[in-house]
């Protein structure tokens, strides 16, 4: 090696030796060797890597000294910790910023395995071998021969290795950087995770095989036509039974067809036949189009319900085996999503052919992000780099060539976060070129020069709202900026779910709903990347010592590390439901939300009895009138029969309708008891207070370890302190500037008379002059303890509060819980679409929401009464007036707060209550808007009242 630079690896062009791409053909009937397994390697520090191990006769070679590693896999997340470590940064480059250069220590696995060939594997013919996936940068041997090197980390790459195979003992080496020029290329916020880490394989190419397939499937929805061209080198037959198709490649065939369509993925089977192989197809037929600045698919108009998926596994990383990407998509159409961004770059070839199969939109991105540059002014960004050119379009060609048969991608996506550059128009010109049938998209640039949607990540609902009219802010270019308004509007960013939130979710789906131009967005993220861990549960950014990190923003995602759904997915299903079942008068209006589906595959029922709703074709509705029933009643639709993506039954869409009737004459007014003072203790109907504090001990049986106080402070969600980059503009950066963390206690007064008690305090923190004075009055009737709080702010108030109400102590026992309220899950102001009104129970671990950093989490929303039970099922039951956040919890809001990781989080004696009239919202502020301003808490006076009684054990 050089030490000058200069290296294959710091070499900017494509790479040498491989093929040239083509369709991914999994439905080839020519054999196929997977070489994954347990391989041989050796991990060297720099790119040296095992000095000429791999040159030298590969038959004499001993590796018998060498590790083992799993291919596929990336080395840092195997051999437990020997194998170096993953590193996480969103923007920055974890290495100086010298294009091409990279630092000396540049992790390097050399990597060997040994194979034969299967008994029955052909003579005649050739043989390629093939990489799905390798960072980044690979230089590859068999037996002793070099066949090439190559960078693209997640594009494929295949070389010619027919006339080098022999029955036993193929010598197969690969030698993989961790840093190349092509780093520079992949500067996606994720973990940086070496290896081969997609699949090896071995294919026959028998004599007459098709170099490459290319399927052509448009739809003429006027007529109800499949157009269907195949085209394939050499030529050959293509039938598709089911239409009757016999026909030659390159001959246009035109047959009557149901189209394919995310909510109908209609696909047909076809072969094609060139002789030398037969290849089956899926074929959907489908034509994408912007027509009237609108996008549409088979001539409708599309509303994109999306996420952003990135390949993630808690414990092998971006190796995603085939289970967890049916998974993935499952869950996502369990929860009405329709469309997938492969953000950033294309994913496992297999992820697309679930996605014809299961119904899903896709954008698929190439893989291309060079964020890093912004941090440096955009200097020397590769993208604007004519030198770097030939190294974009093999990407985009890698990307377009292997995804170009599927259903399902109907958009492709230059990269992400790349800046503005020759280099991206260069990529646009040629797909557009190869691939006239898919509009383009790229955010990076707003002129939107080379693309042809309007996209944008992250911007408020007012600017969507004036860019759904058409009247936002003009480009310079009058004649970019004509395009542009006539341009479909998407987000391929926004409701960033990082922790608790993302709020204002239902806000941004009525603007998609009212303005034609609004066609949806892809949430922010699918998952969080948080890596297993036995010392954290889950590992984020600096967790393994980088010195370069972004701490937790890695963990963004609808899902947990573990695909367990958070509460934002389960808010964000609600939101996009193709369904809406809204109460009208004593009815119900069913709107059918879909874009092509009518409602024939499903069944609605008000709390389990059939409701007849008539047929109603995509955007229109009906009043469904129901009979008076005595609470809440709740009406839902269900998938009638087993679908691909769930079982019969399946909740798909529900909606409530209140009783008119509901809560009158609930309390019957039992008379008012007067205290009795003895030996410094005060007693207050069931309520035993210290008579000189005021402070509650204990309600009936039940002791109060820590009495009823005002609580203003929350552990600041991800949304309260935003990002890293803005902080002291950010709610929870307000917050701690006044103090809210550490207000004071001032006792003012403790007054008793015939009618009860009354504690007045004023709340405030040092140093500033704004407080809010709290008068506690506490009544009771024999059995019940009553308190209403009063709250008037005092002074300036420069901030929102995080939330307003109180909190106490109750012993550790008491850790089984039911209301009736909102649930079962939790809520906020502006995260409660799906918290549905009914009677529910969980533990009080079970509250506990587990965000990867812990943070504000539990509140459910809307309670009018809570109890909690010891295990002897006596307890305490707490009515509030009106409806307020029940949140209980074994730790206090200050450990909450302190906690970096959730195993940091341990039970003490206590189980805290947290009874709030009021909660700051969530917003989405840590990638993008803060709380709308109808769900922000400002100090104003307040009143809210509790009633406590204590529940006998049995
Ligand atoms: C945007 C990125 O495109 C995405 O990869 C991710 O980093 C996301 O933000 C935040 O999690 S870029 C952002 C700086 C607007």
């Amino acid at each position: 090696m050089s030490v000058s630079g200069g290296t294959y690896y710091e070499d900017v062009s494509p790479g040498t030796g491989a093929l040239p791409p083509r369709a991914w053909s999994p439905g080839s009937d020519a054999a196929r060797l997977d070489l994954g397994g347990i391989w041989r390697f050796r991990l060297s520090p720099d790119a040296a890597g095992t000095g000429d191990a791999f040159t030298a006769d590969p038959d004499a070679f001993d590796d018998a000294g060498w590790n083992r590693i799993r291919v596929p896999g990336h080395w840092v997340l195997q051999g437990h910790g020997e194998y170096g470590s993953p590193a996480y940064t969103n923007v920055r480059y974890p290495f100086p910023v010298d294009p091409p250069r990279v630092p000396t220590e540049n992790p390097t696995g050399d990597h060997r395995h040994v194979f034969d060939l299967p008994d029955n594997w052909p003579d005649e013919g050739e043989a390629v071998l093939r990489f799905e996936g390798v960072e980044s940068c690979a230089r590859v041997w068999l037996n002793g021969q070099e066949l090439g090197v190559f960078q693209g980390s997640r594009l494929p790459h295949e070389f010619a290795v027919g006339a080098l195979l022999r029955p036993r003992g193929n010598v197969l080496a690969v030698r993989v950087h961790q840093w190349s020029a092509g780093s520079y290329l992949e500067d996606q916020d994720m973990w940086w995770l070496p290896g081969i880490f997609r699949e090896v394989t071995l294919l026959h190419r028998p004599e007459g095989a098709a170099r490459d397939v290319s399927v052509r499937a448009g739809y003429e929805h006027a007529t109800g036509t499949g157009v269907l061209r195949v085209d394939s080198e050499p030529g050959g037959r293509i039938s598709v039974p089911e239409l009757g198709i016999e026909a030659a490649t390159g001959e246009t065939v035109r047959v009557p067809v149901e189209p394919w369509t995310a909510e109908t993925p209609r696909l047909y089977d076809a072969v094609l036949d060139t002789g030398g192989e037969r290849v089956a197809l899926r074929i959907g037929f489908r034509t994408v189009a912007i027509e009237d600045g609108v996008l549409k698919v088979n001539g409708r108009r599309i509303l994109f319900r999306g996420v952003n998926r990135h390949e993630f596994h808690p414990e092998t990383g971006r190796t995603v085996d085939a289970d967890t990407m049916r998974r993935d998509l499952l869950l996502m159409k369990q929860h009405n999503i329709n469309a997938v961004r492969t953000s950033h770059y294309p994913p496992h070839p297999a992820f697309l052919d679930l996605c014809d199969e299961l119904g899903l939109w896709v954008i698929d991105e190439c893989d291309l992000e060079t964020h890093g540059f912004e941090e440096i002014g955009w200097r020397r960004n590769p993208v604007d780099d004519d030198r770097w050119t030939p190294a974009l379009l093999d990407r985009a060609q890698r990307m377009v060539e292997r995804d170009k048969n599927h259903a399902s991608v109907v958009m492709w996506s230059l990269g992400n976060e790349c800046g503005k550059g020759r280099g991206l128009t260069a990529m646009a010109a040629w797909i557009r070129e190869r691939d006239p049938s898919r509009p383009l998209h790229y955010e990076g640039d707003w002129s939107c020069a080379d693309v042809d949607v309007y996209s944008r990540m992250y911007p408020e609902h007012a600017e969507v709202e004036a860019i759904g009219q058409r009247k936002e802010a003009p480009l310079e270019d009058p004649a970019l900026d004509a395009r542009r308004r006539a341009m479909p509007f998407i987000m391929c960013e926004y409701a960033h779910a990082m922790g608790n939130g993302p709020g204002g979710l239902l806000e941004y789906q009525r603007l998609f709903e009212t303005y034609e131009r609004c066609q949806g967005g892809f949430v922010w993220e699918w998952i969080d990347h948080g890596l297993a861990d036995e010392r954290y549960g889950f590992a984020y950014g600096g967790d393994f010592g980088e010195e370069v990190h972004d701490g937790n923003f890695v963990c963004d995602g609808l899902v947990f590390p573990d695909r367990t759904p958070s509460p934002g997915l389960v808010e964000f299903k609600k939101v996009i439901e193709p369904v809406r079942i809204a109460p009208e008068g004593e009815g119900v209006r069913i709107t059918n939300l879909h874009d092509f589906a009518g409602l024939g595959q499903l069944a609605f029922d008000v709390d389990g009895e059939a409701l007849k709703v008539p047929e109603l074709a995509p955007g229109e509705s009906a009043l469904v009138p129901l009979t008076a029933g005595a609470e809440v009643r709740t009406v839902r639709a269900r998938l009638a029969a087993d679908a691909a993506w769930a079982a019969a039954g399946h909740v798909v869409a529900w909606g409530q309708v209140p009783s008119s009737a509901q809560d009158a004459g609930r309390r019957e007014d039992a008379p008012l008891v007067p205290p009795a003072t003895a030996d410094g203790r005060l007693t207050l109907g069931p309520g035993v207070f210290d008579a000189a504090s005021g402070a509650l001990l204990a309600v009936g049986g039940v002791p109060v370890t820590a009495p009823p106080r005002l609580d203003v402070w929350r552990a600041p969600t991800d949304n309260d302190e935003g990002p890293v980059w803005m902080p002291a503009t950010t709610a929870a950066g307000q917050w701690l500037q006044l103090g809210l963390d550490r207000v004071q206690h001032r006792l003012d007064g403790v007054e008793t008379g015939e009618s009860g008690l009354t504690v007045r305090t004023r709340v405030a923190p040092a140093a500033v002059d704004a407080g809010l004075l709290v008068a506690y009055r506490w009544t009771a009737t024999a059995g019940e303890l009553r308190l209403t709080v009063s709250v008037e702010p005092d002074g300036e108030w420069p901030c929102s509060l995080p939330r307003l109400g109180i909190r106490l102590g109750v012993p550790a026992a008491f850790g089984d819980v039911r209301w009736y309220g909102g649930g079962p899950g939790e809520a906020y102001p502006d995260t409660r679409a799906a918290a549905m009104t009914g009677r529910w129970s969980k533990t009080v671990d079970e509250l506990q929401t587990p965000y990867v950093r812990p943070q504000e989490n539990g509140a459910r929303i809307d309670v009018h009464w809570a109890e909690l039970r010891d295990a002897d099922r006596g307890g305490l039951r707490i009515e509030g007036s009106p409806p307020y956040y029940f949140t209980a919890r074994r730790w206090t809001t200050e450990q909450l707060a302190a906690a970096t990781h959730l195993p940091d989080l341990i039970p003490g004696d206590t189980v805290w209550l947290h009874l709030d009239h009021a909660q700051h919202g969530i917003g989405s502020r840590s990638c993008g808007p803060g709380v709308l301003p109808q769900y922000e808490l400002t100090p104003e006076p307040a009143e809210f009242s509790f009633s406590f009684r204590s529940l006998p054990g049995s």
